[in-house]
């Protein structure tokens, strides 16, 4: 974490990785901007998998195991479990004490469920612990967490998940998409600053974890949508010309400079399409809200199975 950090705040420009904007604190903060009005991701998304739900469990079939990345507070996937033949959950998380209060909360609630929790950073790659026998697996990327990756990245990441899922396998995920901007900035500069809180929180983290002296009121939040890399920037930006020390390293900011916390990508659905693609997946399906502010992909590995099998059924009378 050290190496990580100190390399991102020596960086040109400054930068920090938005994982550590989920410590137990974060966490709670995320599931409070969560219900903000102005951010609709959430919302939309519960919504647009409600009403998807009984094709999503056709989708699925029967006795698959659903994984879930970045498993948060655990609260969508009730969604999934309440309508899918569903007997194995894993959830991943970075964020330990908060994964296990949710995943305890799963296993109590659903006592059928064979409930696993894994504490893991699966941006640096993913493996299944071993009790997880891989023989048909659906994966559940909610929330557009994808979104943090950049696209490339994103890329990489599908493709490691293409190869970690046995054929018949499905990867259900949820990806905000390119919107007007007003829409986009207000989610992001929420009225009650609760977001300017959940990023400034990020200072704290640092603070308590590797003992960077920081003063919070040094800093301001700043988000904004960047049109040409189609992605809702998230910046600490240093009020007053100041120095940090990190394990004997000096970290200078200027007045003005930033620390840039997050990226959040917003894609058009046939940009998404073509990413999954290009990482080995097939869109089987995709479900849209209403109004166009959210979208959630079906995605199933060994596309060229699926367009023959396709192409068959075309064929026949
Ligand atoms: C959890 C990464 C999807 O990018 O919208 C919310 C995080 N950051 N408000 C997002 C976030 C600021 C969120 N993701």
């Amino acid at each position: 974490m050290v190496e990580e950090v100190l390399a991102g705040l020596t960086a040109k420009p400054k930068y920090c990785s938005p994982k550590y904007l989920y410590d137990q604190k974060g966490s709670e903060l995320f599931e409070t901007i969560c219900e903000l009005p102005e951010y609709y991701p959430t919302r939309t998304e519960e919504a647009i998998l409600a009403r998807a739900m009984p094709e999503i469990a056709a989708l699925a079939g029967e006795d698959a195991t659903l994984v879930e990345f970045g498993s948060g507070a655990s609260r969508k996937v009730r969604l999934l479990l309440e309508s899918l033949s569903i007997q194995r959950y894993l959830g991943i998380d970075i964020s330990r004490e908060f994964l296990i209060e949710s995943t305890r909360r799963l296993a109590a609630d659903y006592p059928w469920l064979e409930v696993h929790a894994a504490c893991a950073d699966f941006t640096r790659g993913v493996a299944l612990p071993e009790v997880i026998d891989p023989k048909r697996l659906v994966g559940f990327f909610p929330g557009s967490s994808i979104g943090n990756f950049t696209p490339e990245a994103a890329e990489g990441f599908l493709n490691s998940l293409h190869q970690l899922l046995p054929p018949g396998s499905g990867l259900l995920v949820g990806v905000d998409l390119v919107k007007d901007h007003q829409i986009l900035e207000a989610a992001y500069n929420d009225a009650d600053g609760v977001t300017a809180e959940f990023n400034l929180n990020l200072l704290d983290h640092l603070r308590r974890k590797l003992g960077i002296a920081f003063h919070r009121e040094r800093f301001h939040h700043r988000a904004f949508f960047n049109a040409e890399e189609s992605r809702i920037e998230m910046h600490l930006d240093s009020r007053t010309a100041q120095v940090l020390q990190l394990k004997g390293k000096t970290i200078r900011l200027r007045e003005g400079e930033s620390i840039h916390t997050e990226n959040s990508y917003k894609y058009s659905v046939s940009g998404f399409q073509s990413l999954a693609a290009r990482a080995g997946f097939g869109s089987r399906r995709v479900w849209i809200d209403d109004q166009g502010l959210f979208s959630v992909h079906y995605l199933t590995s060994s596309p060229g199975m699926q367009l023959m099998m396709e192409h068959q059924s075309q064929q026949r009378p």
